[in-house]
């Protein structure tokens, strides 16, 4: 198990973070819509590609979480994709979850399924080059949710597919995301975050998990994004990390957090002052999806053929997350 937590402290050690570059064909279609490219394999690939052959992949982007369709490619000079990240020295990752479906009994809210024949799954992911894997439980915040019954059958799941993914000598992210959408304050996102995160440690340590050889990816503690209740990002990091400081065993190498809808300067400018006041001894960085790509997305749509052009706007985010990483990271830097 050593081996797991090694692999954990790669992707995650002296700053480096995550490309969280898992989004399903659907999302990837959205994305690619809202910049007004076609979404084809070819298109899919060529913007993702484009990132993974970028500098900061040597010493900012420490794993990359690809989706099933892309781990299968093979780029554009004829590299199989896990071995062109791992040439950079980063390591490649997989979303092995197929989704967040209806949760019977709480048709309102979600359980995300993939367990059915998962450790197969597994074992060609692995042969393919991963050396870690994500899957996503989704949770909602309103007067009733998330219900017990989501925050336990999504915990279940959780635990469930870490010990199948460490059983495959894989490191499992663990992300439950209660998602900013609504009206809650930061003060109800803590306490439903705090519930959450226990409740998958409770079902992990159920089923024999290795705390030290998984990371785990959470939300920050923001107010809903119809909230009335404004706070400051200082504030953010305080409850975000108390929060996490009482509710994680101390075991777990690294946090990675997910930016969850925040724009890129407020990811980047939160996960700074959480590092500037972290007195935790977990590494807490990022493993971001649209902090990351967003303007690389925008630039790379004017003109696909713009590699450079695209990869310099990326680089410079990941450069700019790896600072925060460190509590190192200030507007005028970025700026
Ligand atoms: C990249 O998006 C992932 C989800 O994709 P699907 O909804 O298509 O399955 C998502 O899990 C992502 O990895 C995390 O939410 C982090 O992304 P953000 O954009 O929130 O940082």
């Amino acid at each position: 198990m050593t081996k797991l937590n090694n692999i954990a402290l790669e992707i995650l050690g002296n700053g480096k973070g995550i490309l969280a570059a898992d989004e399903s064909t659907g999302t990837m279609t959205k994305r690619l819509d809202s910049v007004n490219v076609p979404s084809t394999a070819e298109n899919r690939l060529l913007f993702r590609e484009t990132l993974f052959s970028s500098s900061s992949m040597t010493n900012c982007i420490g794993g990359v979480i690809l989706y099933d369709e892309t781990i299968k490619q093979i780029s554009s000079k004829k590299n199989k994709i896990p071995e062109l990240i791992s040439s950079l020295g980063s390591h490649p990752g997989i979303k092995v979850d197929t989704g967040a479906k209806v949760l019977a009994g709480s048709p309102e809210e979600k359980i995300t399924e993939g367990l059915d024949g998962l450790r197969e799954r597994l074992k060609e992911y692995y042969n393919l080059g991963a050396k870690f894997t994500k899957w996503r439980g989704v949770y909602t915040i309103s007067k009733d949710y998330p219900s017990k019954l989501s925050i336990h059958s999504n915990a279940h799941a959780l635990a469930r597919y870490s010990a199948l993914v460490q059983e495959c000598n894989m490191v499992p992210i663990v992300e439950p995301e209660i998602l900013m959408d609504g009206d809650h304050s930061a003060n109800d996102c803590y306490q439903k975050t705090s519930e959450v995160i226990q409740k998958c440690f409770e079902e992990l340590i159920l089923h024999k998990v290795d705390l030290k050889g998984i990371i785990l990816k959470p939300n920050m503690i923001l107010a809903g994004n119809k909230s009335k209740d404004k706070i400051t990002s200082k504030e953010v990091a305080e409850l975000t990390l108390k929060c996490l400081k009482s509710s994680v065993p101390s075991e777990v190498p690294g946090i990675a957090f997910l930016s969850g809808g925040q724009s890129e300067i407020e990811a980047t400018e939160n996960l700074n002052l959480i590092n500037k006041i972290n007195n935790t001894n977990f590494i807490m960085s990022y493993s971001y999806g649209r902090a990351l790509q967003q303007s690389a997305l925008k630039f790379w749509s004017k003109n696909i053929k713009d590699i450079e052009g695209t990869q310099k706007i990326f680089d410079h985010r990941a450069k700019m997350n790896t600072l925060a990483a460190q509590g190192k990271w200030s507007r005028e830097i970025d700026n």
